[in-house]
């Protein structure tokens, strides 16, 4: 089997106005799709976070990709890394770079570069020999994967704009109040079982009164988390780790870096507290891991399959937190289907998961999806895991082209959350991590 073509495509979806530690999502957020063209005629589809970077060195590779074997994904892995040239800081994904992150340089580039591969590889070589995805990773630990609720401050608005503004689907939350109507509505929608909240926005007494009013509105079945991205200091972190600690079932990136993280952790355990710690933001790859371990920074790491070097990485990264008693649970950003049914395969792989996954899936218009049929449908907060050959899903080709036209069209590139808050919210606005 030879991989016959690459095709690239960047995409643009319309994001809702959502807020978070370091500004406001722009109405626009933008994805690369990677097609792996079979010889046989199948197609395998990735999807990977937009940066122009990430475009060019996908757009690089092609040529060197073409020919290989799906299959082979050691000799894929080996040609991206040969290939990438020297890694430029000022170029690291936009993810990271909006909250300030200096992930290890050429993990950094590899990886999230690799990523989108892998999934298209995995899916052109499960669909060429009829076998799903989650086979090919090591076979399913579970027929259904628990996803948790990923709640936001937001402003009104449902994204897009001009002709293209959507409707706004949740409505203005900046209260907790606000906050518990949108988790109704969701677990309404979608039944989720857990719920994540997306903090570092309001001064931090609003945002335990918002966890508060969630715990008493769904109970004390319904876990909660709340993830600030480093706007706490380590004595705030303390205090609201103490104020929370009987409600948390973690507590996401309170502060930045392994050093805060393990002075977060200590501090917690000299008061009684043993609240697990979770991050994406100071464990970001293998290399963090033995310095996260010798500090006892934290007790949970939410992979990505983005950002961690593919899917099979992530299962890897399973066993190693089972091997020194870490919990495992997973990030997201926004993304499109192909993403969550990538996370889907993966968390069905992985018997250490411990938590429900994050996603940013209901946040996507169903317009926008690139699915044939729409969106995914969740049952009861999971989504079924597909027997179908790969991923099991089918492209919409006319839906992929809108979402390119749409790219082509908005002016928006890198994400810059920073930009948008000064631009939309307060001209003052500036960038502190910590504020608090
Ligand atoms: O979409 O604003 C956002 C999130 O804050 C996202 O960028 C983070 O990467 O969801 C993420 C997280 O868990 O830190
Ligand atoms: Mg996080």
């Amino acid at each position: 089997m030879k991989i016959a073509d690459v095709i690239v495509t960047p995409v643009a979806i319309r994001d809702a106005p959502l807020r978070n530690a370091v500004g406001l999502h722009e109405p626009y957020v933008n994805r690369i799709v990677v097609e792996l063209v079979g010889e046989e005629g199948f197609s395998g589809f990735g999807e990977a976070s937009f940066s122009s970077s990430t475009f060019d060195d996908l757009m690089a590779l092609r040529p060197h990709i073409i020919g290989l074997d799906p299959l082979n994904l050691n000799a894929i892995l080996k040609v991206v890394d040969g290939r990438l040239g020297f890694p430029n800081p000022s170029n690291f994904d936009p993810v990271f770079r909006n909250f300030d992150l200096t992930p290890r340089l050429t993990n950094h580039f590899l990886t999230r570069t690799y990523g989108p591969i892998e999934v298209a590889a995995l899916d052109l070589s499960g669909q060429a020999m009829g076998a799903p995805v989650s086979e090919l990773l090591g076979g399913r630990v579970r027929d259904a994967v628990p996803f948790s609720a990923y709640l936001f401050y937001k402003h009104a608005g449902g994204g897009g704009e001009g002709d293209d503004t959507c409707q706004d689907t949740y409505g203005e939350a900046m209260t907790p109040e606000s906050i518990v109507a949108q988790a109704r509505q969701m677990i309404d929608i979608y039944g989720f079982k857990s719920i994540k909240l997306k903090g570092g926005v309001f001064p931090p007494d609003v945002e335990i009164a918002t966890i508060r009013a969630l715990r008493d509105a769904l109970g004390p079945h319904v876990p909660l988390r709340i993830d600030p991205n480093c706007a706490w200091t380590v004595d705030t972190s303390l205090e609201v780790g103490t104020q929370l600690a009987a409600t948390l079932e973690y507590f996401e990136d309170p502060t930045p870096g392994i050093e805060g993280m393990s002075a977060v952790r200590k501090g917690l355990q000299e008061r009684g507290i043993d609240m697990p710690l979770a991050t994406n933001m100071c464990v970001t790859s293998f290399d963090d891991i033995p310095e996260s371990i010798a500090r006892n920074a934290v007790q949970v790491i939410l992979g990505d399959h983005h950002y961690w070097g593919g899917l099979r990485s992530v299962v890897e990264l399973g066993r190693i937190c089972s091997t020194f008693g870490l919990g495992l649970s997973m990030h997201s950003n926004s993304h499109l289907g192909i993403s969550l049914m990538a996370m889907t395969h993966l968390a069905a792989a992985i018997p250490a998961l411990t938590y429900d996954a994050d996603t940013h899936y209901p946040w996507l218009h169903e317009e926008d999806e690139v699915i044939m049929g729409g969106k995914i449908q969740f049952v009861d907060g999971s989504v079924l895991v597909p027997e179908a050959p790969g991923l099991g899903i089918e492209i919409d080709r006319e839906a992929l082209q809108r979402g390119n036209e749409r790219f082509q069209r908005c002016s928006y590139r890198d994400r810059d959350d920073v930009a948008y808050m000064r631009r939309t919210v307060d001209p003052n606005w500036e960038k502190l991590l910590p504020r608090w």
